[in-house]
C-alpha cells in the first residue's frame, strides 16, 4: 500500500510533520493502526538501522527518525488501546542504565496501558536501584526492562539482584525484553518473563497479573 510506503519513507528520512499528516490520513483510508505500526513505521526504522549498521547513515540521521518515529506511534496510541478496559494492575517500566533507546520502551507501554495496566514510567537510562525503589513506592507488581545494547543487558541481572537485596524479589514479576534479549538470557539471570515485542509483552503481563 502506497501510503504505508510513504510513511516508512518519511520517518526515514526524519520527516516528523509529514509523518503527522499522513498517519491520521491512513487511519482515515482505513487502515487498521496496528497495520500502519507495522508495515510504515517499524519497516521504516528496520532499514534505518540497516544502515546505520552500514555506515551508511550516522546518529543524527538515527536521532531524527526516531523523534519522526514516536511522533506517529503517539498518533496511533489511541487506536492501538482497547477501548474501556480499567487498571488491572501496576507495572514500572523504563530501559536500563547506560541506555537511551526508547522507542521499543515506549510501544510497551502503550500496549500495557492497551490492556488496562498502569504503567509508572521511568524513562531511560534507569537504575537497578530506581526500578525497585519505584515498584515499593507505586506498589507494582512488575517491573518491566528494556534493553537495546549488549553492553547493557547485565544490567537487567542487577535489576534482578536489587529487587532480592530489597525483599520484594517474591512480591513482583520481572520482565525483559530489546533486539538482543534472549529466553535463555532471563532464564540465566532469573527473570521471569521473556517476550519478543511490544504485543507479546502486554498478552504476558496480564496474564502473570491475574
Ligand atoms: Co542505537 N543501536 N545506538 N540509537 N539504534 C542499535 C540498537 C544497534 C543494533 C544499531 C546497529 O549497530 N545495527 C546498535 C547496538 C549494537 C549492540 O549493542 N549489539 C546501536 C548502537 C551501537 C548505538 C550507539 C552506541 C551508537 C553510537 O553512539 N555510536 C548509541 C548508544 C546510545 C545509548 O543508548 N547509550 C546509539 C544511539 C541511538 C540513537 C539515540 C541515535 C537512536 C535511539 C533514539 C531513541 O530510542 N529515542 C538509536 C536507534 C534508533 C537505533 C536503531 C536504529 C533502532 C532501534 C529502535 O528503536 N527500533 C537500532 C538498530 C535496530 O534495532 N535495527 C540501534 C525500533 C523499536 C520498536 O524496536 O527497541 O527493538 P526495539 O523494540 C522492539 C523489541 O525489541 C521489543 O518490542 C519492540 C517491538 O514491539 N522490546 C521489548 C523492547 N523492549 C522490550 C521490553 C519488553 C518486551 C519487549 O518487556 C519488558
Amino acid at each position: 500500500m502506497s501510503i504505508l510506503n510513504d510513511i516508512s519513507e518519511a520517518m526515514q528520512k526524519g520527516r516528523a510533520k509529514l509523518v503527522k499528516q499522513l498517519v491520521p490520513q491512513a487511519l482515515e483510508e482505513g487502515i487498521p493502526a496496528r497495520q500502519i505500526l507495522e508495515e510504515g513505521l517499524l519497516a521504516g526504522m528496520d532499514i534505518v538501522g540497516q544502515k546505520f549498521k552500514a555506515n551508511e547513515i550516522f546518529v543524527p540521521e538515527v536521532l531524527v527518525a526516531a523523534r519522526a518515529m514516536n511522533a506517529g506511534t503517539e498518533l496511533l496510541k489511541p487506536h492501538l488501546s482497547e477501548a474501556g478496559v480499567g487498571s488491572k494492575g501496576k507495572v514500572v517500566l523504563g530501559t536500563v542504565k547506560g541506555d537511551l533507546h526508547d522507542i521499543g520502551k515506549n510501544l510497551v507501554r502503550m500496549m500495557f496501558e492497551g490492556k488496562g495496566l498502569e504503567v509508572i514510567d521511568l524513562g531511560v537510562d534507569v537504575a537497578p536501584d530506581a526500578f525497585v525503589q519505584a515498584a515499593i513506592d507505586n506498589n507494582c507488581t512488575i517491573i518491566a526492562c528494556s534493553a537495546l545494547l549488549t553492553t547493557t543487558m547485565p544490567v537487567m541481572a542487577e535489576v534482578v539482584e536489587k529487587a532480592k537485596e530489597a525483599g520484594i524479589r517474591d512480591s513482583v514479576k520481572i520482565m525483559i525484553g530489546g533486539a538482543p534479549i534472549t529466553g535463555k538470557f532471563c532464564e540465566t539471570i532469573g527473570a521471569d518473563a521473556y517476550t519478543p515485542d511490544a504485543a507479546s509483552a502486554a498478552v504476558k503481563a496480564a496474564e502473570l497479573l491475574s
